[in-house]
């Protein structure tokens, strides 16, 4: 009684692709009704794919169904007992919803099992009318199984099933819509073998799709992808399947006609035979040769070949192979390891390689590195080189500097992790403690960039003289050269991902290109900021025309401060946008949510293993938010905000204004007040962030790199979906809730009423406004502090100021520091 191990398979083949889990519990020895409570109990913990309820007991039928969520399939019914398995299992089909499929078989004695196309579809249509206009099913809850003979026992009766099954698939596309088809693939194959079957399989499922087949029962880990079958294996296939009359048979065959229906007796069997024997022949032969493939390769060559497909399979034993040649692990990590990192940078260089397939890759080599270490001196070192990296004062991000730990890591680069909100000072001491080739600096926001300027300076007045890589989203060339160059005095190379690190670290350790690369990167003289412009800046408070005020004021809901924890994850992790997520995160390149729509390879492992990570995730990652409504007031570019019914501001934001006739300014959005009734604004603070930092430490240091670079991607775009969650509540308690069919993607796209304004964002960018937040929404209370940096820590947090107004627009406004009043 392995229920949980039944269950594993199901997990498996769900993660193979398969889009619905057949469930078959009824055996001779067992009692059905007793073993279904305690597999479906696990099952539907463990998988979210519907269910096709696979028995012959009505009762066991409707007991299943009350474990399914969703769409479930009974499968199946027929009329070879005439309309009796109809008149059992409609009713419970209509009473949960459930699909049925229906087989095609008769009453008919002799032929009983449908063979001829036209048979299939007299059957179906015959099951159609009685479906859906006696027992009300509607059309689209009714999948047709052709069902399938095999094709190479023999059996002369059977000869021409493959090609009768798919036509009465396209027979009963065009004839009846609405309903789907089915059909359990490997009967096809039966008598074959094993490896000739997964082909046969895979090009008759290849002939049944082109045909219209909607649903294939087949073994997802065992399919042959039809595209990678080599074209004389796909050949054998398609004749035995089609019975076609062999190019290479004697004179008799080749002349017989290539329509099977046309061939005789005879030439029928004689063809069948032939095929069967060439396919089995060909399998036989081929079998050790495909088994013997990767093992042939060079040593060397399979060492590189772990690295780059990030597999651990074997790797050991090949490690512990090359030891025995004699080889010094401090010479396989430098020889065919390192070439098979090289090589995930060039792929990855030419976009054939996703950032979470380098870090799988990364996995491997850590893997390798730590088996080789126990055989490895004390005193030997794989090291290329030594960096010292930190994430700068005030600046919390760890999520960029991680990559980069990881990517230069595992390229051989020695690389001590300072961790974040690292002070000059801590930089210091550790370039004396570790004596660092090279200095790395990171950070997320602008403010964080002015930090690496000072950084540098204090660097420099130590009298350190290191190559120094910076990184981050707010970072740019322009900036590193005009700005971090000149106050440090020496090379400062701008990285604007970990692979171009390692690309300038390996230049910099390497004594042909160093030189250069550091002349290159060394500015000694400030760029001055551009020119001031010509024309003087229109700096105004008057309001924007463009923002109506012919809106009545909607009535804001409690003014109560709000502080919750959110527990329903999956709901906010349906707010994720996948663009984000899959894209920005792991690197996927192309329209994620189409490639998985059309199970896209790259795309279906992607989502399977960020599946896996939030399963893990879900154990200890927290959703929290605090959020009010304030009553506000527009008084020319600034915002006033009360409490409720009061008289003097209890807090007042400058916003700037674009610098334009009829420039916006967010104090625009806020609707004139009349007779005591003020307009409101909703302020939030999210987070997803606690205790992630040391759950993706731990699993770093365990060499889990895709998991722990996963868990914070997670967390950052969970506290930005938890942000799009609660934004939509927002709207709900304000009255204006989304009309039902918004869709995720309209809300990624800010399509509903309103918008949202982060501090630090353009139409807001002054960070020191966060203060002001802090002040009134005190989201110490859950968990978020704000550093000198204005950055939130935990990191993967989000705050945002929410307007209701139709008019908002996303825009860039000026600096209100400098206003040019004219
Ligand atoms: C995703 C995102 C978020 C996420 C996660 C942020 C994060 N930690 O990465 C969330 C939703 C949490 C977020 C929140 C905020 N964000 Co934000 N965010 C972004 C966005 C869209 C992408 C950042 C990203 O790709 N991160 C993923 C990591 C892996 O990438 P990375 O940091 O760039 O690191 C890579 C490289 O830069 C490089 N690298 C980095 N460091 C180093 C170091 C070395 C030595 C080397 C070699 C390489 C290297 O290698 C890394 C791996 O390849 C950027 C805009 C943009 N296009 O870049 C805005 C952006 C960074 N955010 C911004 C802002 C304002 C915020 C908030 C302040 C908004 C708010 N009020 O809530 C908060 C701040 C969060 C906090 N804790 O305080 C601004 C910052 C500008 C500013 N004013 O300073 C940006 C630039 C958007 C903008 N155009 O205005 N944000």
């Amino acid at each position: 009684e392995k229920w949980e191990e039944a269950t594993e398979i199901a997990r498996r083949q769900v993660r193979n692709g398969a889009h619905i889990i057949d469930v078959c519990l009824q055996s001779t020895d067992r009692e059905e009704m007793k073993d279904i409570p305690l597999f479906y109990e696990f099952l539907i913990r463990k998988i979210k794919a519907p269910v096709m309820i696979d028995t012959t007991d009505p009762k066991a039928v409707e007991l299943s169904l009350t474990y399914c969520q969703g769409k479930a399939l009974i499968n199946s019914i027929n009329l070879e007992d005439g309309e009796e398995k109809f008149e059992q299992l409609c009713p419970i089909a209509k009473a949960y919803g459930a699909a049925l499929v229906v087989g095609s078989i008769d009453e008919d004695k002799l032929q009983a099992q449908a063979f001829t196309r036209e048979r299939k579809l007299s059957i179906a249509e015959r099951s159609y009318k009685l479906l859906t206009e006696k027992y009300g099913i509607p059309p689209e809850d009714i999948v047709f199984d052709p069902l399938v003979f095999p094709c190479a026992t023999g059996d002369a009766n059977y000869i021409g099933g493959a090609v009768e099954t798919i036509e009465g698939i396209r027979l009963i596309k065009e004839n009846i819509p609405y309903s789907k088809t089915v059909l359990g693939i490997s009967n096809i194959s039966f008598g074959l073998p094993a490896n000739a079957r997964e082909v046969v399989n895979s090009v008759f499922l290849y002939y049944c799709t082109k045909a219209g087949l909607d649903l294939a029962i087949v073994n997802a880990e065992k399919l042959e992808r039809f595209a990678s079958i080599p074209a004389d294996e796909r050949r054998l296939a398609e004749q035995l399947l089609f019975n076609t009359p062999p190019p290479d048979g004697d004179e008799k065959l080749r002349a017989a006609p290539e329509d099977w229906r046309e061939q005789t007796q005879e030439q029928k069997a004689a063809i069948n035979q032939f095929h069967i024997a060439a396919i089995a022949e060909y399998f036989r032969r081929a079998a050790p040769k495909k088994k013997a493939k990767a093992a042939d390769l060079p040593l060397d060559q399979r060492l590189g070949n772990y690295i780059i497909e990030g597999t651990k399979d074997g790797l050991v034993e090949d490690l512990e192979r090359k030891r025995q040649e004699g080889a010094a692990p401090l010479d396989i990590i430098n020889g065919p390891l390192m070439a098979g990192m090289s090589e995930v940078g060039r792929l990855f260089n030419n976009n054939e390689l996703i950032v979470a397939e380098v870090l799988q890759s990364a996995e491997a080599m850590k893997a390798a590195v730590g088996y080789l270490e126990q055989f490895m001196a004390k005193a030997d070192t794989a090291a290329r080189g030594k960096i010292v990296l930190a994430t700068v004062k005030g600046d919390v991000h760890d999520i960029g500097k991680n990559l980069v730990e990881i990517i230069l890591g595992n390229n051989g680069y020695n690389v001590v992790n300072l961790g974040i909100k690292v002070p000059p000072e801590t930089l210091i001491q550790a370039y004396r403690d570790h004596k660092p080739d090279a200095i790395g600096l990171s950070g997320l926001l602008v403010k964080s960039a002015q930090q690496m300027v000072i950084t540098a300076g204090d660097l420099r007045e130590h009298g350190i003289q290191v190559p120094m890589l910076v990184g981050g989203a707010a970072l740019s060339d322009k900036f590193t050269r005009g700005k971090i160059a000149p106050s440090y005095g020496e090379a400062v190379c701008y990285a604007k991902d970990a692979m171009t690190g390692l690309r300038l670290m390996n230049e910099i350790m390497d004594p042909a290109t160093r030189e250069a690369t550091l002349r290159a990167h060394r500015h000694s003289e400030a760029v001055p900021d551009a020119a001031p412009q010509a024309e003087p800046v229109v700096w105004s408070e008057r309001r924007s025309a463009k923002v109506r005020l012919d809106i009545p004021i909607p009535a804001a809901p409690s003014l109560d401060r709000k502080v919750r924890d959110i527990k329903h994850l999956t709901e906010v992790w349906s707010y994720i946008n996948p663009f984000m997520l899959y894209g920005r995160h792991l690197g996927y390149k192309g329209n994620f949510d189409k490639a998985l729509a059309e199970h896209e390879e790259k795309a279906v492992n992607l989502y399977h293993q960020m599946e896996e990570i939030k399963r893990h995730a879900a154990q200890f990652m927290q959703v929290k938010a605090v959020w009010q409504f304030f009553e506000a007031e527009r008084d020319g570019n600034s915002v006033n905000l009360f409490s409720p019914g009061g008289e003097s501001p209890i807090h007042t934001f400058r916003f700037g204004r674009q610098p334009r006739e009829e420039g916006l300014c967010l104090s625009d959005y806020l609707l004139e007040g009349d007779e005591g009734k003020r307009d409101h604004l909703a302020m939030f603070v999210v987070t997803a962030g606690a205790g992630i930092r040391e759950k993706s430490e731990e699993l770093k240091q365990r060499g889990e790199y895709l998991s722990a670079h996963g868990v914070q991607a997670l967390a950052i775009e969970t506290a930005e979906g938890a942000a799009e969650w609660l934004h939509r509540r927002i709207r709900e308690d304000w009255g204006f809730p989304d009309a039902p069919t918004t869709t995720m993607h309209d809300r990624f796209t800010s399509k509903y009423r309103g918008k949202r304004y982060s501090f630090g964002y353009p139409a807001c960018p002054n960070l020191d406004d966060q203060q002001g937040m802090w002040k009134l929404l005190r989201p110490e209370d859950i968990g978020v502090e704000l550093t000198e940096g204005m950055m939130m820590e935990p990191e993967a947090s989000v705050s945002a100021l929410v307007f209701h107004h139709p008019d908002c627009a996303y825009f860039t406004a000026s600096e209100i520091e400098e206003p040019a009043l004219v």
